[in-house]
């Protein structure tokens, strides 16, 4: 967004809470951190000089690699000098009179600017697990999402690990390699499939700087903006041999192609997402060695992928390990966390080390850590009280000039991001110069507009199963037992949502107020 600005000729300053740059991969640094997205579809398509320039080592790689690639890309465009670090934003007050926003920091200092821009993260504002004598734990304890920048050593120690997301799936077979003893303290199982990452050899290497282009045409066409694009056929319809076949062979390939690639009616028809989550299952029962801890492996309170599907590499086997025991705390809850340990029930649990892959407070969170005021003195935690109205996820009616990348109901909370974040940091620039060029001084979403779009968000989500099952798509963080259950992401699709933007676009910004 940043350089968009600079090329527009706009002045532009960022604030960052981070000591540099990186966001998600700046703090979430954790051991086995790594992309579910094949890098090449992940990076930045617009600079061809970067495409050039930058080598990926691996298909998926790992967090320390993406890291250098944000700094390379910052260092490259000469990005930091616009970049304020070590500052959290704690207030944005839109002043009706001017037309502009005050941001005030922790410390007090004051920008003043026409324009706010929000890029704040969807999962950037961390949850700890809600249990009583957290702070009394003497060992070391750690929120994957808040890794220390110094390495941290498992070696010889007794190592508890809370969540089994996304997160915890991949912190967990990492520290399963070195750890003494682990224990996996699991409320919810998911449904988790091979990642099957590799190195990059120069021949493909070449391949793929050959073919960004169509690369970035597939992602494109796909409704997670992923290179994955569902067959269109519904798995009921399929013949059973043949369905079987074809879940054999995605669970063999690479990535999301499981589930952004299934059959087109896996998240949409129970019957097919059965079939789906039975082959699963199967495959748990199949590679974990005692049958009673396989079961508990096995989901049984949601279908396939209505919930975040967790990427891994034997993960699984990492239950057959000795050093290794599983410790369902669905049933019955952490009770305590003591000076050495947890408890649960009449059992304490002896741990050196705590970890909490426990999630955040999701795509809202990072809103609310910030007091915004906008029109009226009415915060924005006051306008969502009921759950996000947004325009296109991009502007919420009394907040003019906010603009919010990555937002509530904006395509890209449930995307290939960076993908989505290119087309959203897009039509924002083009929404700006289109004001300068016509003497626009501010803009602002109408009720009607944000009614209607709110409306279409909830028809496209409740065509699918996902509704039925907790997750932080629908808002559901049992540490935070105040946040509402409302959809907070948007599943029409990246291709038809970049269509709904373009046209309000070319209608000359259709549904927001002008003046
Ligand atoms: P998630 O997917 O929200 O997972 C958090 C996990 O932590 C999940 O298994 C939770 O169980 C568990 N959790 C949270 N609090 C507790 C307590 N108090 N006791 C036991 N277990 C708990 O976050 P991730 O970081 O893994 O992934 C987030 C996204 O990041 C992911 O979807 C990717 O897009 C990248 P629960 O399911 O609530 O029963």
């Amino acid at each position: 967004m940043l350089h968009k600005l600079r090329e527009l000729g706009m002045t532009a300053r960022v604030f960052e809470a981070g000591s540099d740059v990186g966001g998600t991969w700046y703090w979430n640094r954790y051991p086995g951190a790594r992309f579910d997205s094949e890098s090449y579809s992940y990076g930045y398509s617009f600079s061809k000089d970067v495409l050039n320039e930058w080598e990926w080592s691996e298909h998926f790689s790992a967090q320390p690699e993406t890291l250098r690639y944000l700094n390379f890309v910052a260092d490259k465009f000469d990005l930091r000098r616009d970049i304020t670090f070590n500052t959290r934003i704690k207030e944005a007050t839109f002043d009706d009179n001017s037309n502009s926003w005050n941001v005030i920091s922790e410390d007090g200092s004051v920008a003043r600017a026409q324009f706010l821009i929000t890029a704040i993260g969807a999962l950037s504002a961390p949850t700890w697990p809600a249990i009583r004598g957290l702070d009394t734990f003497e060992g070391e304890a750690y929120h994957t999402a808040e890794w220390p920048h110094e390495p941290v050593s498992f070696e010889g120690k007794r190592v508890g690990v809370i969540g089994t997301g996304a997160t915890g799936v991949q912190v967990i077979q990492e520290v399963a390699k070195t750890a003494k003893h682990l224990t996996v303290f699991q409320r919810t199982a998911n449904y988790c499939a091979p990642l099957m990452n590799s190195p990059i050899d120069a021949e493909t290497q070449q391949q793929i700087k050959a073919g960004y282009d169509e690369i970035f045409a597939r992602c494109a066409e796909s409704n997670g903006a992923f290179l994955h694009k569902s067959i269109e056929r519904n798995a009921v319809d399929v013949p059973e041999d043949e369905r079987n076949a074809t879940f054999e062979e995605l669970y063999n390939k690479p990535g999301f192609a499981i589930w952004m690639g299934n059959y087109q009616d896996i998240v949409l028809d129970e019957s097919a997402n059965k079939m789906m989550s039975d082959f699963i299952r199967t495959k748990i029962r199949e590679r974990v060695d005692v049958p009673l801890v396989a079961q508990m492996l096995c989901p049984k309170d949601h279908g396939f992928g209505m919930r975040r599907v967790p990427m891994e590499t034997n993960y699984y086997e990492v239950y057959n390990q000795d050093n290794v025991e599983l410790v369902d705390v669905k049933a019955t809850p952490i009770d305590l966390v003591t000076e050495r340990g947890l408890r649960i029930g009449e059992r304490h649990f002896d741990l050196d080390v705590l970890i909490c892959a426990t999630g955040f407070d999701a795509i809202t969170g990072a809103f609310d850590r910030i007091e915004f005021t906008g029109k009226n003195g009415v915060t924005l935690r006051e306008a969502w009280a009921d759950g996000p109205v947004t325009y296109l996820g991009m502007q919420t009616v009394g907040f003019p000039n906010m603009f919010t990348l990555v937002g509530p109901h904006n395509a890209a909370t449930f995307c290939n991001i960076p993908r989505c974040i290119e087309q959203n940091v897009e039509w924002v620039a083009d929404a700006l110069a289109y004001m300068r060029d016509n003497n626009y001084e501010c803009a602002e979403a109408t009720e009607a507009a944000a009614a209607s779009w709110t409306d279409h968000v909830y028809e496209m989500i409740n065509m699918t199963l996902i509704p039925k099952a907790d997750s932080w798509f629908m808002g559901v963080n049992h540490n935070l037992p105040n946040k509402k259950r409302t959809f907070l992401a948007y599943a029409g699709g990246a291709p038809r949502y970049r269509e709904k933007c373009d046209e309000v676009a070319a209608r000359g910004y259709e549904g927001f107020e002008l003046k």
